[in-house]
């Protein structure tokens, strides 16, 4: 018998303990007992990091669809499984059941096959964060098609890359999306990127929005008009364990981006597993994760972890400052949200605004929080402990990435003790190790160093589409048969992981390695910052010297910059020391963003260091305005 689900310390390291002594065993005990197969592996693992190849559970045949939809529908069929909210709070929310869902999802993927998609081929899905959108990926999967998923917020040039790369025939779109009190015409964006896919052949338009679209002859048909037409029944295709489930493209900090290509059984697995154990779910409770379908995150965490488990998911298609601060938590009183997962840079903006609009809503049905995506500062880390869980949930901060399909490092909750800014312990079946400068591993307990992984787990990816010598140069050369992360970390002696950032965010100041995540947290501390980023530029005599950009809370906005920037070299002088001290510091209202909240400090670096020309590609921020304010502001 396994240990599903883990429940104490003692338990942890005990099943840590056995995933490690004789890991086959360990997830063969798991697959077995939690899943529906159709014929069983013929073995559990191999795995040659040098080449690199993985498999897991070869042999073995399945649909992830039946363990996410058909097998819940003799035990709670009438359960929601996705609960959809609006971006209007006032239009009313949907409850999908299972057994409504099986139904839609069948309907859906009836018509993909009417439309001549077939086992293999790659689907471009490009929706908003309505139902269909989880509805097509699982259309996808049942028939076995390989879904790529491009969040709706990436520009038509960044759609047409996306598309091409791995040849998609078909693109699933919309007619538009509401955000906010915006409309967004994403079917002209697909348009406009068409003119430059020339594999394209079908195009399905969901209605949304109900605006006036071009619909091309031939080519683009509107969605529900199909399904009204398509059977409710649809036979699951059968996959082998390691056929691909779906791709999703992760942006390198340099070259196109990478198709990440993601495995059938291994990747269904862990996610199911890491769900029920990161995030404590149990069979009434109702788990919001707000990121959206676009990235991993929503991959693993809203579609496949949860309805493998058959949770109930919410879809939140908005944004969490409409119609004003305090809708997160309106929806969390709303649906009696159990579990919430969202992105410290949420958490900052969030915490920024007037506590009363936390304060408004009743809380008291959370038990978890979680936040994903990048190192978390230790003051966002108490608001939200405060304020949101007000001291009664435990924070899982879990780190993980595209590559690693599902959360490798996160405290398991009641079970881990929670420490501010520590992803703590791997999780079952994860062996992390830190390496120094020369490519060693450091065996201390207590050290700083690179992040690597020494042994395969589930649910990381295989390959990068079409490419799979960068797949190796990018993860498996940097270390002799380790999976790199291109993270740094530091490990306290009870073997607690503290995420420190993307190594590429070291600054060497005279010769001291300085992570700008502590330096960061420092300046944050002052109470009139709201958040900051610091680069390197080059200097004369430090070699590289520190450059801050620092975006001040209101309270701030009134004072003499010269004694704000003063005090805050203090604190960086009382918390790290002097040697971390800015050179410069600009006061600027904003940071430039990723999509999926990640400063870019690629760009603040090129202004920083004088630069501010070759900024290469801009367009996929999600606040280019941002950096003009910046660069005419530069010190
Ligand atoms: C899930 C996701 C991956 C990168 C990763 C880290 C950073 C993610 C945390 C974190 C500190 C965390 N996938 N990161 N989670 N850093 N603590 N809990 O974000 O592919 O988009 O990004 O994000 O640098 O390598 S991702």
């Amino acid at each position: 018998m396994s240990q599903y689900h883990i429940k104490s310390l003692e338990e942890y390291f005990q099943v840590y303990h056995k995933s490690v002594k004789d890991p086959e065993t360990f997830w063969a005990e798991i697959a077995e007992e939690h899943f529906v197969w159709r014929k069983p592996w013929d073995k559990v693992l191999e795995w040659d990091f040098t080449k690199p190849e993985v498999t897991w559970f070869q042999g073995a045949q399945l649909n992830i669809t039946e363990n996410c939809l058909d097998r819940h529908l003799k035990t709670r069929p009438n359960k929601t499984a996705i609960l959809f909210e609006p971006n209007d709070p006032k239009e009313e929310a949907q409850h999908i059941s299972y057994k409504q869902l099986h139904e839609r999802v069948c309907q859906y993927a009836n018509v993909l096959k009417d439309m001549g998609v077939q086992k293999g081929d790659r689907v471009c899905i490009y929706l908003p964060m309505i139902p269909e959108l989880a509805i097509s990926v699982l259309a996808c999967a049942r028939i076995g098609a390989i879904h790529s998923v491009v969040f709706a917020g990436f520009s038509s040039t960044a759609l047409a890359t996306r598309i091409n790369d791995c040849d998609c025939k078909m693109v699933i779109t919309s007619d538009g999306s509401f955000r906010g009190n915006k409309t967004i015409d994403l079917k002209g964006i697909v348009d406009e990127a068409l003119q430059q896919c020339d594999g394209v052949e079908t195009v399905l338009v969901a209605q949304r929005i109900h605006s006036e679209v071009n619909m091309k002859k031939g080519r683009d048909y509107w969605l529900h008009i199909l399904l009204d037409l398509a059977y409710k029944d649809c036979v699951p295709a059968i996959m082998e364990a390691e056929d691909p489930l779906f791709i999703l493209y992760t942006s390198g900090s340099t070259g196109s981006p990478k198709g990440m290509v993601h495995s059938t059984a291994g990747y269904m697995v862990y996610t199911a597993y890491t769900f029920k154990n990161v995030f404590n779910y149990e069979e009434n409770d109702v788990f919001w994760c707000t990121a959206d379908i676009g990235w991993i995150t929503g991959h693993s965490y809203i579609v496949y972890g949860p309805l493998c488990n058959g949770a109930t998911t919410v879809m939140f298609e908005g944004v969490p400052t409409y119609p004003d601060w305090g809708r997160f938590w309106q929806i969390v009183e709303k649906h009696k949200v159990n579990q919430f997962y969202t992105a410290p840079t949420a958490i900052r903006a969030l915490a920024k605004e007037n506590l009363d609009y936390v304060k408004k809503y009743d809380l008291s049905s959370l038990k978890v929080l979680g936040t994903v995506g990048e190192p978390i500062n230790e003051e966002a880390w108490h608001w939200y402990d405060d304020h949101v869980g007000k001291g009664n949930c435990p924070i899982v901060d879990t780190w993980w990435q595209t590559e690693t399909g599902g959360i490798l490092i996160s405290p398991i909750p009641f079970v881990t003790p929670t420490i501010p800014t520590y992803a703590t312990l791997p999780l079952p079946g994860i062996q992390p190790c830190l390496m120094d400068d020369e490519g060693n591993e450091i065996k201390k307990t207590k050290a700083q160093g690179r992040l690597c992984m020494k042994y395969p787990w589930p649910s990381m990816a295989r390959t990068i589409w079409g490419n799979h010598e960068r797949y190796r140069n990018t993860y498996f050369s940097a270390f002799r048969n380790h999976y790199f992360t291109g993270d740094g970390a530091l490990r306290d002696s009870t073997g607690n992981y503290r995420i420190t950032g993307r190594v590429d965010d070291v600054i060497i100041v005279s010769g001291h390695n300085l992570g700008t995540a502590p330096i960061e947290d420092a300046i944050n501390e002052h109470p009139a910052v709201a958040e900051s980023a610091i680069v390197g530029f080059p200097h004369d005599v430090k070699g590289t010297a520190l450059y801050g950009f620092v975006i001040l809370k209101e309270t701030g906005a009134g004072r003499d910059q010269n004694n704000l920037r003063k005090e805050i070299n203090q604190l960086i002088t009382d918390r790290i020391g002097p040697i971390a001290k800015l050179d410069k510091i600009q006061f600027t209202p904003g940071l430039p963003k990723t999509r999926s909240g990640k400063i870019m400090r690629r760009i603040l670096r090129k202004i920083a260091s004088g630069d501010a020309e070759n900024l290469g590609d801009i367009s996929t921020l999600l606040n280019p305005e941002v950096v003009k304010e910046i660069k005419e502001h530069t010190l």
